[in-house]
């Protein structure tokens, strides 16, 4: 990444000054003898400092037979720089392959010796057009690598219909060296799934994330547009690494500032630094701006100063970003200015900023994460009730984004009923990277398995293999809008997410929405390698601790799917007992229903009749009690504490196994971890040793807090074995923890 090399020079290599003959004999012996000692020292191994910066781009030197026989085959790099994408792609190919083989490949017009890489399009070299690939169905950031005989001499190729293909064709073929791939007969032909791969940054302008834990904002708005820090290159390569292709930069709890003058110029800044690397910035927008900061009295979307003063507004950000993707906005939620302030629909409200966009090619994301404080309904119900009815509403720019689940990011929640339910209406993901729910930065917890579940997930909209992946790549109803968000997880830390592993889900996201159907273990394969070791004897032990890590912290925070049993505000540990306060559905009591009766959240048709929402194949699972998968069963019904589950416990007993599994679960990713000392550089090592023991902690924590305030309603004896809590109930109770980070403003 940006910074000093700190690789070991290569010990024969001399400056223009170090050259002998021009130095009196008696100091050349002196300097000699010196010279000879600095080449041992340099050939000594060398503790190298691994802080987490690079993320899995580090490129370290591989081994010798292995980098011998990649160099012959990237002897040489024929890739031309005539635009900024096809500079950065040469710049990474060089960084990359120099440091993984120990010397960058030599650089030429064409190719002319065995060994060349040939990256381009037709148009940029004329080598590639020669070869006549089928390029057609690669569309406009597709690519393929190829194993080919060009002009007689054997060569590798990475060919696109444009410059961003071939970029991301160039990651792809690093990628392949860093994980030890065979290069000899490459034939792989990509192409993105879904069309807009985009990170949510909900960072305000005083450089506060909500609901993140790696630092401050990334964008340091203070000293843009003047001050360029190099960290946004690296963040621009990094995601273009993995496929992501927009980014919006700012909270969706937004500002209205952002629009002005001020900020465009800053944002216009950030967007020069990123382009390059395919990546289109887009900016969440404030429904009242023109009210704030247009001096507007109303922001109805039917009124036509309101519509004027949008379309102006676009206009300005178009001439100074020609490549603005478009507006992200959360609407008539959790307080934020909406439409139905005027007495309009979301349609009303998403259509008046489409129409401004329009024209530029730019779209509007209108979340659907909504529910109202008046609204005495289950709030799983109501993005539904809000959004269905508008289905076929919306302007061809609009796509309307979904939260993966229809409460809020819980640990594990079935997927949300509006995917197959909005069949004319692009609607696009939303997943949180950031781990807000799921023990912060500091709780090793892979999101990949979860990030699979859900889109792989079955709706049933159109019959059996109807899954999620399908309604948010377009295929299931033939959209050509598609996309997938991510809430980022990246901070001002110096390792980017707060925690070396959760570079593995901000990695996964981009993975999985360029192809939502890979899968979560080979992905996690992959950035081991390319980030901790390519040793199988850290590769497969880490990502056994990752697969694992997801079903675990749902064991001990919210088994059975019991869900939002976290503090209040900030979120942080458990608290099952919240209640009281400004709305029942902020409270925990209101989700978990518990009574001397029994727990869970009756939403079958004889409750608050959730379920009816999902396709009826589904809706009859979910329905029944002996068939809901029991992931779920206490999100979809409230049962006795003595009824039986599968495994013949009680429900009171298998809930407390199910926490203590959770528990003994980290016990064992601890002792993983432990064993791979030596292998995994020192720095990195005791971070995640420490973090582990935190998250043990407070695995702990969360089990012996929800056991001892169930009991207070199972009124039942531990199951034999089981330890009781170490502290009191009263003791959780009484736990306070003003600033804990992340929290909202
Ligand atoms: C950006 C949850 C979070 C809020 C977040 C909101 C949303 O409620 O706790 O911090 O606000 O989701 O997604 O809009």
């Amino acid at each position: 990444m940006v910074h000093t090399d700190r690789r070991p020079r290569h010990p024969g290599a001399m400056s223009a000054q170090d050259r002998p003959g021009r130095t009196p004999r008696p100091q050349r012996a002196i300097l000699a003898v010196l010279g000879c000692l600095l080449a041992a020292l340099a050939c000594l191994p060398v503790a190298q400092a691994e802080d987490g910066y690079e993320l899995w781009l580090r490129y370290r030197p591989l081994d010798a037979e292995q980098a011998g026989d990649y160099r012959a085959r990237f002897a040489q790099l024929v890739a031309p720089a005539q635009t900024d994408v096809q500079r950065v792609t040469r710049e990474e190919l060089v960084r990359g392959l120099g440091g993984m083989l120990g010397r960058a490949p030599t650089q030429a017009q064409r190719a002319d010796r065995a060994g060349a890489l040939l990256v381009g399009t037709p148009a940029s070299l004329p080598a590639i057009a020669r070869l006549g690939l089928e390029l057609e169905g690669l569309g406009d950031e597709g690519y393929l690598i190829r194993s080919v005989q060009a002009d007689g001499r054997a060569a590798t190729v990475v060919a696109a219909n444009t410059d961003a293909g071939a970029l991301y064709g160039s990651f792809h073929l690093l990628r392949l060296l860093q994980t030890g791939q065979a290069v000899d007969a490459l034939d792989l032909r990509e192409a993105p799934k879904v069309k807009l791969r985009v990170l949510n940054h909900w960072d305000d302008l005083n450089r506060h994330v909500e609901r993140g834990y790696s630092g401050q904002s990334i964008w340091d708005w203070h000293r843009l547009p003047d001050w360029l820090d190099p960290r946004y290159t690296d963040y621009a390569r990094a995601n273009a690494s993995i496929g992501i292709n927009g980014t919006v930069l700012n909270n969706v709890n937004a500002n209205a500032q952002i629009l002005t003058p001020m900020y465009l110029d800053k944002v216009a800044a950030l967007a020069g630094v990123l382009r390059p690397y395919g990546i289109r910035v887009y900016l969440s927008a404030r429904f009242s701006a023109p009210m704030e900061i247009g001096g507007l009295k109303t922001a109805d979307p039917e009124d036509p100063a309101v519509r004027r003063w949008w379309r102006a507004k676009t206009d300005e950000i178009y001439a100074l970003i020609p490549d603005f993707g478009g507006f992200l906005v959360k609407a008539n939620s959790e307080g934020q200015p909406g439409p139905q302030d005027f007495g309009r629909s979301h349609a009303d409200g998403a259509n008046m900023l489409a129409e401004a966009v329009a024209p530029h090619g730019g779209v509007v994301m209108w979340r659907a994460f909504v529910y109202s404080d008046e609204e005495p309904d289950d709030r799983h119900k109501q993005a539904y009730t809000e959004f269905v009815p508008h289905d076929g509403e919306f302007r061809d720019n609009v796509l309307v984004q979904v939260k993966n689940g229809a409460i809020d990011f819980q640990p594990r929640e079935p997927f949300h009923p509006l995917f197959g339910a909005m069949p004319k209406t692009p609607l696009m993901m939303e997943f949180q990277i950031t781990k807000e729910y799921l023990g912060f930065a500091t709780h090793l917890v892979y999101l990949g398995p979860m990030y699979e579940e859900v889109l792989r997930a079955d709706t049933h909209a159109r019959g059996a293999g109807s899954t999620v992946a399908r309604v948010v790549d377009g295929s299931l109803e033939g959209h050509a809008l598609s996309g997938i968000a991510g809430v980022a997880n990246i901070g001002s830390d110096r390792n980017w997410s707060g925690s070396h592993f959760d570079q593995a889900n901000w990695y996964v996201f981009g993975r999985m929405a360029w192809d939502p159907d890979a899968g979560a273990r080979a992905i996690a394969q992959d950035w081991v390698r390319m980030t901790f070791s390519p040793d199988d004897a850290v590769v497969e032990p880490v990502v056994g601790m990752m697969m694992a890590s997801h079903q675990a912290a749902v064991d001990y925070m919210t088994p059975l799917g019991l869900h939002h049993l976290m503090g209040r505000g900030h979120h942080y540990g458990p608290a099952p007992w919240v209640e009281g306060g400004p709305r029942a559905d902020w409270t925990s009591v209101y989700f978990h229903r518990a009574t001397k009766d029994g727990i869970g959240f009756d939403r079958t048709t004889g409750g608050s009749d959730a379920v009816s929402q999902y396709a009826r194949p589904v809706a009859e699972v979910f329905n029944d009690p002996a068939r809901v998968p029991e992931d779920f069963l206490l999100w979809f019904h409230h049962r006795p504490w003595t009824s039986r589950v599968s495994s013949g416990r009680s429900l009171w007993d298998e809930l407390v196994h199910r926490y203590s599994r959770g528990v003994g679960e980290v016990d064992r990713m601890q002792a993983t971890w432990t064993g791979l000392q030596g292998r995994v550089d020192d720095e990195r090592h005791h971070q995640v040793e420490r973090f582990l023991a935190i998250q043990r902690n407070e695995a702990q924590w969360w089990r012996d807090a929800s056991i001892a305030y169930f009991q207070t309603f199972s009124g039942l004896p531990l199951p034999a074995g089981e330890a009781p809590p170490a502290q009191s109930l009263e003791y959780y109770k009484a736990l306070e923890f003003p600033h804990a980070p992340g929290d909202t403003q």
